[in-house]
């Protein structure tokens, strides 16, 4: 199965992919399958990942930046992920791991790769509480109408880590209808991609063990975790970020452990970043 990340032209997320990529490899073998959907159009970026032989996709969203609130124009990058389905590269592909790029895959995947959720596969976010201010959310495609009930109050989903289903999204047109769901709600709902997914698809989301989407201020993460997400503060963050709370734990731990997977030139460079 493919894993396949998402890029816009933010130099710390092409850092954050190198990492990504090779703890994948380290994990999976050399010849671990991958890709890299890309909406930019900056060649350094192109270089870069060519060099670490990391194949990539460009890809021009349907989801046109322009329409988003100010907010998700900010954030355009994180939306590519709702769109895998439509992706020319992935049309082989039943299945594939998205991963954010700030994961250290630390233990195997092969159990993940045998799993075949009806749509997709997420597991539970913690520190963000199941809210939502409407009782339905509508959209329109193709000149008709459509009501979604919001989702009984659970718990939210991460989007970090999502196994798609993508066979079952092309089926019957849904990726369709979800994107027509997104350009009309983005605006109205708090947390951009994440939002849509848990809003349209609610129930029908499968939930993953928390050890393949595990950040590490989690108790647990040494000990269980196999994609360490560093969902919070980043790796290289060391001054002040208001998320100062959330740097416990394994924070330390896996942060060494990820930086144990870049030269002393590129921690150089990571030191530079704001
Ligand atoms: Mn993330």
């Amino acid at each position: 199965m493919k894993t396949v990340f998402c890029l816009d032209d933010k130099l710390h997320y092409r850092v954050l992919l190198t990492v990504a990529v090779r703890s994948l490899r380290a994990l999976q073998g050399e010849d671990a399958p991958c890709l890299c959907l890309y909406a930019g159009h900056d060649q350094a970026i192109l270089d870069a990942l060519a060099a670490e032989r990391i194949p990539v996709a460009r890809y021009q969203p349907r989801l046109d930046p322009a329409g988003l609130s100010p907010y998700g124009q900010k954030c355009a990058g994180c939306f590519l992920k709702l769109e895998l389905a439509l992706v020319p590269e992935l049309a082989q592909d039943d299945m594939v791991l998205y991963c954010d790029t700030d994961v250290l895959f630390y233990r195997s995947l092969n159990e993940l790769f045998g799993q075949r959720p009806t749509y997709m596969g997420m597991a539970r976010e913690y520190t963000a509480p199941f809210y939502h201010e409407h009782a339905s959310l509508s959209y329109t495609y193709r000149q008709q109408h459509y009501v979604v009930p919001m989702p009984f109050p659970i718990w939210t989903f991460s989007s970090g880590v999502v196994l798609y289903n993508l066979a079952r999204l092309r089926k019957h047109g849904l990726i369709d209808h979800f994107l027509a769901f997104c350009a009309e709600n983005e605006a109205r709902i708090g947390n951009l991609d994440q939002s849509l997914l848990n809003y349209f698809f609610g129930k029908r989301i499968t939930r993953m063990e928390d050890r393949w989407n595990c950040p590490p201020y989690r108790a647990e993460c040494r000990e269980q975790a196999h994609i360490v997400h560093f969902h919070g503060p980043k790796p290289w963050e060391r001054g002040k970020t208001g998320l100062v709370d959330l740097r416990v734990n394994h924070f330390t731990y896996m942060r060494d452990a990820w930086m144990d997977y870049l030269t002393q030139e590129e921690r150089h460079v990571l030191q530079q970043l704001p």
